[in-house]
């Protein structure tokens, strides 16, 4: 059986729930094709975040690595393309580490492209009744540490194994004390991500080449 590595977080910023984990948990050991999928946390810290990352990978020897994290205020499953070598967060990580303008990797490259179907995917999405779209960007906090240490490590290590990263809502729990804040259910979120799981799976590259519209 091959291995598909799928990561969420641990919670952070004060919150006592990470919807990237709890939506990822259901989908232990379930088959994807010719494929296992074997889910992992991840502290959110940066560097540590990696360390257990890299000895997940090296554990589970993945063809397709996917890690998922919370983006508060976004409306939809959103598909990253592209990971920056740049850290600069707004708030501390759980270790109280707050990197200003540093690079993920020093000397490592401006950026890595994820190298997910991400254009397919959204669309499959889409064509589920699931909200959806491509993100240009990851931010700067300790999700796109993860994307840009993910794509480095599988470069450098495992060239032929693919990486990419993806963004969900809050939870409606988390949302229901904020203003006019957008959220997902953790139902509707883990389906997405199975769904979104099984298309990256299945499309070693973008069939759909829509421009614009999915944005
Ligand atoms: N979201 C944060 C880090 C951990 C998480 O789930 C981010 O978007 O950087």
């Amino acid at each position: 059986m091959k291995t598909i590595l799928v990561t969420g977080f641990e919670p952070f910023g004060g919150d006592r729930i990470n919807p990237s984990w709890e939506a990822i948990k259901p989908l232990q050991g379930c088959q994807v094709a010719d494929a296992i999928i074997e889910v992992c946390q991840l502290p959110c810290i940066f560097d540590i975040a990696l360390q257990h990352l890299n000895t997940a990978i090296d554990r589970t020897q993945p063809e397709l690595v996917i890690s998922v994290g919370q983006a508060g205020g976004r409306a939809d499953i959103s598909v990253e393309r592209v990971a920056i070598n740049i850290n600069d967060a707004s708030i501390p990580d759980n270790k109280g580490n707050q990197p200003i303008d540093t690079p993920v990797i020093s000397g490592g490259p401006v950026a890595y492209l994820s190298n997910l179907p991400i254009k397919t995917m959204v669309n499959t999405l889409r064509q589920a009744g699931i909200p959806a779209s491509v993100s240009q960007t990851a931010g700067t906090f300790v999700c796109n540490h993860v994307m840009y240490g993910l794509l480095h490590y599988l470069t450098q290590n495992y060239p032929s194994a693919r990486g990419g990263f993806i963004h969900v809502p809050y939870l409606p729990e988390q949302a229901k004390i904020l203003f006019d804040t957008p959220s997902m259910t953790l139902e509707l979120m883990t389906k997405a991500l199975k769904v979104a799981i099984e298309t990256a799976w299945e499309n070693k590259s973008d069939t759909v080449v829509t421009g614009g519209a999915i944005h």
